[in-house]
């Protein structure tokens, strides 16, 4: 009997993805062994077309020795279209003794040529002249005959705009807001669903509903719409195959029909308008008569580059009932779902036909109670229901998502109102990999707004905030929370559509735009933001170990910094241009939102890191050239940044916490000088009481800095600090999600101004890559946590701690506890074939104990030494009980 096994394949981080169009997925496994320190020394891949892999493989990788089991390209016959791959695989341990087989796994691929198979002709409805009519959503429709039993069928569709495909009165499947977000015009996502069950054999119906999105819809401050395009369009292929092996394909074309419907309305930012009393029953089913549907026209739509869907989709994940309905001292009617989400909310009624029920939604109420909805700018955020009468009635919007936690209702009896209404929370369904918490009650609560953040900000694109007329993707904020994130859930496939779009959106001259995908009213080519073409993909392939992100990116890596190189005065200085600074940061003189560190140094400190990461890339990926490049580069720009920003004896010269955090993070001081800024940076926080006053640009490495140095005390005092400013000051205010501004709700209860105020923003939830590194001790050695540092940094401040995180070669965890201030308990657990370096704080290793037995004589730890701070020793996989003194 073996004692391990192979478990959780992938294909690209997914697992069983359908419809993907990569010649050369990527297959990653994890191995579970009963026996500690397990190593894998070969393994064995099979791909076949069946899954009882009973007739002979596509691909049989044969035996290959090595440790890896992330990332394995496949490299059989060249993959066709529209095939199911089944695989499996087995694994050696260092004694020679092989695994049984996985179970399979799939994954299917949809078009590997679209421009020659994708055939189906693009729809859009006739102009409409009157205004209002240009606001009602599309309703299409087709019926076809289908001679036999379907053995299986597959739905290929996408749109400008967004859609919503029935076959046969259903939903396709319970995906939302596809085809995504991207630079439309030069990347345009296609679906696949999965119809089998829903075809049947005789007459069916397509329908397919289509809105204004993110495409024609309005986008940004300025009431302005139209970003991509300005037609509505759908195109839909189905592939049906019989069990006779014939297949059918419906394509959309010249015979569809086309008709407005009970959307009147339907805006991200804006809401939706449906007058049920114009619903026509059975529309998207077979038999319904469509005499009076419109033809569709067939067009052509600007040319753009069709490929198969590459994030996660959105999806509802979580259903929240509402906490308490509120009377308002104005005398509103209002539901408080507890929680500030992003999604929508979901009504059952039965009322008079023509009765109007309208939501608003908002985040938060202002200091009397009231229902405030000034920090949403120009976005309505209103549903407005028009009753169909007779038996309940139930709506949900479409193409419309609101960032809120209280719903202004009218038009609904009290009684409804809590059974009825229900809060539906959507995001792009990402797997969630992290989880931490801890003795301190306001710490978790933080770490809850953190993935509150994450949620309400990742639906598709990393966005900034998702109530107020914006939502768009700006680059800085993705760049200091991608870490965090990443921690908290599997963000690969997120975030490795984004930077497709950032490289496809970045100018030939490397400029980045602010936000992505770009759009014109944004802006480009700030620091720290622009960096985010080198930093996402460099935290990735950090914590993922997987260098095709790096492949597919370092066009636009090194573009982004020879971009940057040609904007100084000089090459090694960036002294010019736009730059958003230590954005919001407390240092800020009157009525700026930029804080007081000076914007060259920023942007010169941030150029140094995107080169020095840049060189590290062309490492990686063997190109000496680039590497030797770009480390000159590099060196050159720690000189000019010493010789401009650092003075002779060695300060930095701008007194600034974010100055000396860049200059401490980003390794640009000399050795020599390091010590003594850091104490300058701890200086400057006691004096201030124990307060940060640092902004977007520095709070990211604040605390990471701090323990860096030594100063993991000071890190522990600023994170519990309660006072304003501080990561705790909204959490006692009682904020559910992270704020915008440290003081987007003030300590007199009034309100930071209604202009730029999120209560949903990710920005300063990047301490939560502290939280997981420091306080629950779980860091990465080598790329995709092959190599795992364990250093939980035991505090005075807590009395327990506890971090989990399933890296891609599986589950790491780090929990400990103090007993009675004496002693503790730390347990550890790390997955097979990996490594740890526990760091622990004991001057002597004979003081630690694992499972009661001394180090040195324990199986699976090696290497024990002492270091200056503690003991360090190393352990293979498997779970491990230690105890020692405090
Ligand atoms: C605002 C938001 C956003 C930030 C930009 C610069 O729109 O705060 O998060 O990146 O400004």
């Amino acid at each position: 009997m073996n004692n391990f096994s192979v478990t959780n394949l992938r294909v690209n981080y997914r697992r069983n993805p359908l419809g993907i169009d990569d010649y050369k997925p990527r297959l990653s496994w994890e191995i579970i062994s009963e026996k500690r320190g397990f190593i894998q020394s070969a393994y064995q891949i099979e791909v076949a077309t069946e899954k009882g892999f009973q007739s002979e493989a596509t691909w049989d990788s044969g035996i290959i020795t090595t440790e890896q089991n992330i990332h394995i390209e496949y490299s059989g016959p060249t993959l066709k279209s529209r095939t199911r791959y089944y695989f499996r695989v087995r694994v050696w341990d260092n004694q020679e003794t092989a695994s049984d087989w996985s179970d399979p796994s799939f994954w299917e691929t949809a078009f590997l040529t679209p421009t020659e198979e994708l055939k189906a002709n693009w729809l859009t409805a006739a102009p409409r002249l009157n205004a209002a009519d240009q606001d009602k959503c599309d309703y299409l429709r087709t019926e076809f005959n289908i001679p036999g039993k379907v053995v299986s069928a597959r739905a290929y569709a996408t749109s400008l705009g967004l859609y919503r495909l029935f076959v046969n009165g259903m939903p396709a499947d319970d995906t939302l807001f596809n085809p995504g977000w991207t630079s439309y015009n030069k990347r345009l996502q296609y679906q696949t669903y999965d119809v089998t069950s829903l075809i049947q054999q005789g007459v069916n119906a397509i329908g397919c509903m289509v809105g204004n999105g993110w495409y024609k819809g309005y986008l940004a401050w300025e009431g302005d719409k139209e970003f991509f395009g300005s037609r509505r369009s759908v195109m839909i292929q189905i592939h049906i195959t019989l069990d006779d092996g014939s297949e059918s394909v419906i394509m959309t074309d010249g015979s569809w029909r086309v008709s407005t419907g009970p959307l009147l309305m339907s805006e991200l930012y804006h809401g939706e308008y449906y007058d049920a009393r114009l619903e026509r029953a059975g529309w998207a089913l077979p038999g319904f008569a469509a005499d009076d549907w419109e033809k569709v026209v067939v067009h052509a739509v600007p040319e753009s580059v069709l490929v198969a869907q590459e994030n996660e989709p959105a999806r509802v994940t979580e259903i929240i009932k509402p906490d308490t309905v509120i009377i308002t001292p104005q005398g509103d009617t209002v539901i408080d779902m507890g929680q500030n989400m992003v999604g929508w909310v979901r009504f059952s009624v039965t009322a008079e036909a023509g009765t109007v029920i309208t939501l608003e939604h908002a985040e938060v109420l202002d200091r009397d109670g009231n229902f405030y909805t000034g920090n949403l700018r120009s976005a309505k955020q209103t549903v407005t229901y028009i009753c169909r009468g007779g038996e309940e009635e139930s709506y949900e919007p479409y193409f419309s998502f609101q960032g809120f936690r209280y719903v202004k209702v009218t038009g609904v009896s009290r009684d409804q109102l809590t059974n009825q209404f229900s809060g539906h929370v959507i995001h792009t369904d990402l797997e969630m990999t992290g989880s931490f918490r801890c003795s301190d009650e306001l710490v978790n609560q933080l770490q809850q707004n953190i993935i509150w953040g994450q949620r309400g900000n990742f639906l598709d694109i990393p966005t900034d905030c998702p109530q107020r007329d914006e939502r768009l993707g700006w680059t800085g904020d993705a760049q200091v929370f991608i870490r965090t994130s990443a921690y908290n859930m599997n963000v690969v496939p997120f975030f490795e559509k984004w930077l497709k779009d950032l490289a496809a959106d970045q100018e030939t001259d490397g400029r980045v735009p602010h936000v992505i995908p770009d759009i014109p009213a944004a802006g480009y080519g700030s620091s720290a933001w622009g960096d985010a073409a080198v930093i996402c993909p460099w935290t990735l392939y950090q914590c993922y170990g997987d260098t095709r992100v790096l492949e597919t990116q370092y066009a636009s890596m090194k573009a982004w910094v020879e971009y940057m190189r040609r904007q100084g005065d000089n090459e090694y200085l960036w002294n010019t241009g736009f730059h958003f600074g230590d954005w919001l940061g407390l240092d800020a003189k009157e009525n700026s939102y930029t804080g007081s560190t000076p914007k060259d140094l920023i942007a010169t400190a941030f150029f140094a890191h995107s080169t020095d990461l840049l060189a590290k890339t062309a490492s990686t990926l063997n190109n000496t050239e680039d590497e030797k490049e770009y480390r000159n580069l590099h060196k050159k720009i720690l000189s000019a940044f010493r010789t401009e920003f650092v003075t002779p004896s060695g300060r930095v010269a701008s007194p600034t916490q974010t100055a000396y955090v860049l200059a401490l993070m980003f390794d640009l001081l000399e050795e020599k000088d390091r010590p003594r800024v850091a104490k300058m940076l701890a200086e400057h926080i006691e004096e201030n009481g124990i307060h940060l006053t640092t902004g977007f640009v520095g709070t990211p490495y604040l605390n990471l800095v701090l323990s860096r140095f030594g100063y993991t005390d000071l890190a522990y005092k600023l994170l519990l600090q309660t006072e304003y400013p501080s990561w705790l000051f909204s959490v006692v205010q009682g904020a559910t999600t992270i704020w915008e501004h440290w003081d987007g709700i003030k300590q007199d209860g009034s309100f930071w101004s209604d202009n730029m105020n999120s209560y949903n923003h990710y920005a300063y939830g990047a301490i939560g890559d502290w939280l997981y590194q420091v306080v629950g001790g779980i860091d990465l050695k080598k790329p995709g946590y092959k190599e795992i540092l364990i250093r939980p940094q035991i505090s005075e401040h807590l009395s327990w701690a506890e971090a989990s995180y399933n890296s891609i070669h599986g589950n790491i965890s780090v929990s400990w506890k103090k007993f009675n201030e004496v002693s503790v308990e730390m347990l550890v657990t790390i997955p097979a074939n990996t490594l740890a370096e526990v760091i622990v704080p004991v001057s002597q290793y004979t003081e630690i104990r694992e499972n009661g037995v001394q180090l040195d004589q324990v199986i699976g730890v090696a290497q024990v030494k002492p270091m200056e701070s503690g003991c360090s020793f190393n352990i293979g996989s498997g779970s491990y009980r230690f105890t020692f003194p405090i």
